[in-house]
């Protein structure tokens, strides 16, 4: 058996090639230096993967922003708005592909499956024209092969890419990528050669789309695609690559494809992929990669339980090796560059270093039997036990607690319909209430007052001084702009979620662990270790102190439990919905002493919700009921005219309006200036019957809308939401917003309501 792994983490142990791709955009790092600290970073991960024991290693899997950029690059699929930049210049323009430039815009970017990875959408169409660009491949083969490393290259499959696509400006919305299919296969099968004639022994097609739910078009398709490309003349060996799932009805559907080799997830939807390769009689002549470890949670594996599954797959493919689940882009380079965590806990975690050593283990185990690696399996079991037992991990209390929850801790005293009139009495509010998302121009000063923090140059009184300066600012200017609820402007928060994880028992931060968001972003998601329980209060003193300067409403502002999850990383020891109910738990303490403390409005932030909606349709029950029981806990047992309010960021919500309207919510801020209150329409359409302030200002562009532009998206909103229910407010947090233009903007946005107010008056 051998070890293998599909991807590793680019960015390099100190975030290399960030530095030097946001330096090249800056013009202090030149192309030359660029590529060579590409090449740095790729020899020193191949030596890695070598040295951890790993046979055969990826090649192509590094990219300098997103590999499904590399692949409409690779395929010739450049919008023709890019080409003039791409022909002046290849690199400048893959970035103009990327981040757009002065005269065009950038691609879109959107969620890679249920990560927390962003990939570049291809835009495709009816004229478009595939031709073949192996150049980077070839290139990335040739090093590695080069230093000596049985590489196979990686590439996003054929199918995966067609229905990753959109249609492109101006094409029929209903226009399908995969229509393209014939056209694509072709080039895929000149790169195939390419590589086969650079050396190539294997290339691996990764075709994460068939976890999902298709059709029988589309299985159809990918059955054609495999028919084809197994057919073409000389091709390399072809390894198509599946992860995120169960594969379910694709897998048929690739076991009979003339294919040499099937890569399966056999982590959290392993047992169904194992029953299903059994019923389907397993794949007799073909090599099976089997994804034991988990590629994207940050747990160590559990060597016994693996090694019994792929004692159970040797009898069903010609050859078994090992690897993780998925690219280890997804995790973070290596635990051991954690300082800060307790030893006790750090046996416990398994990084990307640590993972392809466990793939090591496993594969030795299973080609020489389980004698030949009787040392790792004794300190596995150890490492196993000891977070099994912990205390850490069982906290009695949280667990009683928890379990003692009743139906009734999720329901509001009154419904919606009753408390809503106690709310605007109690709060005094006028029609088309203004108000922002939370998050205020997070400035210079205020990233260097941390800095100095953290330095010793200040501090925590001198700290707290000048985040107590910026609240009187934020709360200054609001009156000032006639906003009717108010907020803080959060200028002691980092990350949203890391925020609260700090303050959180149970939970870990790390200082290193950064994975990659999208392009050169990078998020440092903390770890749900253990149970969670909350010491003391969190945001309490930063409210109240809000409060106390001003007579108008200060909003208090949570994140809410199911971003809290999607955005950390989360147990494998107990089922999610567990972990959520007690972060859940944690969080209605804290909206509990919010309310006493004099707070009316609570608004508790769910941007995660949508976009954590597992892949196949039959898991959105399961995941929408913990998910809004969740919700409902934190937020259930304030007294009816206290105001809940939630937010969420992205555009689409017409699958999951019943699940909104069930959180039971009292005004729900979303994203709409950009799609032009369509979100408004969608919300009236499936019969929302709550208060709603879909965005009137794009915080997204530094652009400053104008009075008259917000309140033509108001009287849009009117369309769909009457103006009893309707809230005005920017489609998002004004963090990355720089001063002058969110002073302009929201300026702008009050006398937009005033001025629908005025119209509704004059109306009678
Ligand atoms: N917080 C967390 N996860 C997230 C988001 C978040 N995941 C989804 C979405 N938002 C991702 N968006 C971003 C936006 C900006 C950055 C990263 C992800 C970013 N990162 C800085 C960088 O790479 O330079 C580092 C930030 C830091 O120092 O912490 O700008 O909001 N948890
Ligand atoms: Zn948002």
């Amino acid at each position: 058996a051998r070890a293998t792994v599909y991807g590793y983490p680019r960015q390099g142990q100190h975030r290399e090639l960030k530095k030097a791709v946001e330096g090249y955009w800056k013009g202090r790092v030149g192309a030359d230096a660029l590529r060579q600290t590409a090449r740095d970073l790729r020899r020193s991960h191949w030596q890695q993967l070598a040295d951890a024991g790993i046979h055969e290693v990826p090649s192509g899997d590094f990219s300098y922003y997103d590999h499904v950029l590399d692949t409409s690059v690779m395929v010739g699929a450049v919008p023709e708005r890019h080409r003039a930049a791409v022909r002046t210049d290849a690199l400048d323009g893959y970035f103009a592909m990327a981040r757009g430039n002065q005269e065009v815009a950038p691609l879109e970017m959107t969620k890679w499956f249920d990560t927390n990875y962003h990939y570049l959408v291809p835009e495709l169409g009816p004229d478009t024209v595939f031709t073949a660009d192996s150049t980077k491949q070839v290139a990335e083969l040739t090093e590695a092969l080069a230093l000596g490393h049985a590489a196979r290259p990686v590439l996003v499959g054929p199918v995966t890419y067609l229905l990753l696509a959109k249609p492109a400006p101006g094409v029929a919305a209903d226009f399908e990528p995969l229509t393209l299919l014939d056209r694509l296969l072709p080039v895929y099968a000149e790169v195939l050669a390419d590589l086969r004639a650079a050396g190539a022994e294997w290339v691996q097609l990764d075709e994460p789309a068939l976890v999902q739910d298709r059709t029988p078009a589309e299985l159809n398709a990918s059955s054609r695609a495999y028919r084809e490309l197994g057919g073409a003349a000389d091709r390399p060996k072809l390894l198509v690559a599946t992860y995120f799932g169960r594969l379910g009805e694709a897998l048929p559907v690739l076991a009979k494809a003339p294919v040499e080799g099937l890569a399966i997830d056999f982590t959290e939807s392993g047992a169904a992929n194992l029953q299903d390769l059994a019923a389907a009689g397993g794949l007799p002549g073909k090599r099976l990669v089997a994804g034991v470890v988990n590629g994207r949670n940050i747990w160590i594996n559990g060597y016994a339980k693996s090694l019994s599954t792929l004692g159970t797959l040797l009898g069903l493919a010609d050859r078994v090796d090992v690897s993780a689940s998925c690219s280890l882009l997804h995790v973070p380079l290596d635990a051991t560059a954690e300082s800060d965590i307790d030893p006790q806990i750090a046996r416990w975690l398994a990084f990307a270093r640590q993972k392809t050593q466990e793939i090591a283990v496993l594969a030795r185990g299973l080609a020489r039997g389980t004698e030949a690696i009787a040392g790792e399996l004794a300190a596995n079991r150890a490492d196993l036990g000891s977070r099994a037992g912990s205390a850490l991990t069982h906290d009695p209390a949280v667990r009683a607690r928890t379990a003692a929850v009743t139906e009734a801790d999720g329901r509001r005293s009154q419904p919606y319909a009753e408390r809503t009139a106690a709310q605007r009495a109690h709060l005094g509010l006028p029609l088309l209430p203004t108000t922002t998302i939370g998050s205020f121009p997070q400035t210079t000063e205020l990233r260097a007052a941390r800095a100095d923090l953290r330095a010793g140059r200040i501090d925590t009184a001198g700290y707290e001084d000048r985040i107590k300066d910026e609240i009187r600012e934020v709360l200054a200017f609001q009156e000032k702009a006639g906003i009717d609820v108010l907020v803080h402007g959060e200028p002691e928060r980092n990350d949203m979620v890391q925020y609260f994880a700090e303050q959180l028992t149970g939970y870990l931060a790390t200082q290193h662990g950064w994975v990659q968001s999208y392009g050169t972003r990078y998020v440092r998601p903390p770890v749900l270790a253990g149970d969670i329980s909350r010491p003391e209060p969190m945001t309490v003193r930063w409210t109240t102190y809000a409060q106390s300067l001003t007579e108008r409403p200060v909003k208090g502002m949570l994140t809410g439990p199911v971003t809290m999850l999607a955005w950390s990383f989360v147990r494998d020891d107990q089922p999610l919905g567990d972990t959520a109910r007690q972060v859940a738990l944690a969080l209605r303490d804290e909206v509990d002493d919010l309310e006493a403390a004099g707070t009316s409005v609570i608004q508790v932030d769910e941007p995660a919700l949508r976009e954590t909606l597992p892949l196949r349709a039959a898991d959105h029950a399961a995941y929408l009921g913990w998910a809004t029981e969740a919700f409902r806990l934190t937020t259930g047992g304030v007294r009816p005219e206290t105001q809940i309010h939630t937010h969420m960021c992205y555009a689409e919500f017409g699958d999951i309006v019943q699940a909104i309207d069930d959180l039971d919510a009292d005004v729900i801020s979303l994203e709409a200036a950009r799609s032009h209150m369509q979100v408004a329409r969608e919300l009236a359409w499936h019969g929302y019957p709550r208060e709603a302030g879909p965005g009137v200002y794009d915080i997204h562009s530094p652009r400053v809308p104008g009075a008259e532009e917000a309140a033509a998206l108001l009287r849009k909103g009117l369309e769909a939401i009457p103006a009893e229910r309707l809230w005005v407010n920017p489609d998002c947090g004004l963090k990355t917003r720089g001063w002058p233009e969110t002073r302009a903007s929201l300026e702008n946005l009050v006398t937009a309501a005033r001025e629908i107010r005025n119209e509704l008056a004059a109306e009678g």
